[in-house]
């Protein structure tokens, strides 16, 4: 909680050596300016200071701009297979498709994926799009990490909640991102739809209460231990503080996204779409 009344809801440490400590939150509807913005600070404990918990953050990457592009970088479904290659240690080159240039239109980008969307996979001469079918190649290439596994059963359970993003969580998340992110980033356009966010709220809670049902039951989306699913599922919430879900009821999804920030391979990830720090 800060000072002036502002809360952090989802937050994690982006980088952290004994030089450097760079942590990134999203922060409640209540703070003003522009609820919107994700800030990044750099803390400095004070030596000696009489309160040893206290510490002042001065804040950087700040503009309308930089705190969108921050959420950009973070696009889930790009994220999802950024986070699960870290996971999976698979050596890979990131090329950045810059939505806000168009760069998914040229005729390059069409024709690896004729739907000029992002991500798509290159490997040699293969090219895969779509992003948890990306994430079932990686996981192919580890077949020993558990994350996609081997029986029959567990594997469509975890194809299962795979098909049920794409089918029903992604769309829902999907249009807060556009209403409150998206629009304004891509198109300067700043007012969002309320109409559409009234339906999407709608849409939302009727999947949010499928989610937090089954994690309220158990650690992971399929069961005691990580796997694919969790990675297509959990990347849409890097974008629920700055795209405003409604995700107040559901302390479930609260508690496993925040088994997720702590991953290693999701920390370093993040990291990797953190903002450029400042000269
Ligand atoms: N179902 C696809 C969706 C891909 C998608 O919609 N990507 C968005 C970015 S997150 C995109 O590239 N949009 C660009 C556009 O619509 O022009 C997947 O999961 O890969």
């Amino acid at each position: 909680m800060g000072e002036d009344g502002s809360q952090a809801n989802v937050g994690g440490v982006l980088v952290s050596d004994p030089q450097r400590l760079v942590v990134s939150w999203d922060l409640n509807s209540e703070w003003k300016p522009d609820a919107r913005m994700i800030s990044q600070g750099e803390v400095k404990f004070i030596v000696g200071a009489p309160d040893p918990m206290r510490f002042e953050l001065e804040h950087r990457s700040f503009e309308n701009m930089g705190a969108e592009a921050g959420a950009f970088m973070r696009a889930p479904r790009a994220f999802k297979v950024m986070a699960t290659a870290r996971l999976l240690d698979i050596d890979h080159t990131l090329r950045v498709v810059d939505l806000r240039k168009g760069e998914q239109m040229s005729p390059e980008y069409a024709a690896l994926n004729p739907n000029m969307r992002m991500p798509t996979l290159e490997d040699g001469d293969y090219v895969l799009w779509e992003s948890n079918a990306i994430l079932q190649y990686l996981a192919s290439k580890r077949p020993d990490s558990g994350v996609w596994p081997e029986d029959a059963r567990a594997r469509l359970d975890v194809t299962r909640w795979q098909f049920w993003d794409l089918a029903h969580w992604d769309s829902a998340c999907a249009v807060f991102a556009f209403e409150y992110v998206a629009k304004r980033l891509l198109r300067g356009d700043s007012e969002p739809d309320m109409a559409a966010i009234a339906k999407g709220t709608e849409a939302f809670h009727r999947v949010a209460k499928v989610l937090d049902g089954q994690l309220q039951e158990q650690r992971f989306v399929t069961g005691k231990t990580l796997t694919l699913a969790d990675f297509s599922l959990g990347s849409a919430l890097n974008l629920a503080g700055v795209a405003r879900y409604p995700l107040h009821p559901y302390g479930a999804i609260k508690r496993w996204h925040g088994e997720l920030m702590a991953l290693p391979a999701w920390q370093q990830t993040l990291a990797a779409c953190a903002l450029p720090t400042a000269a």
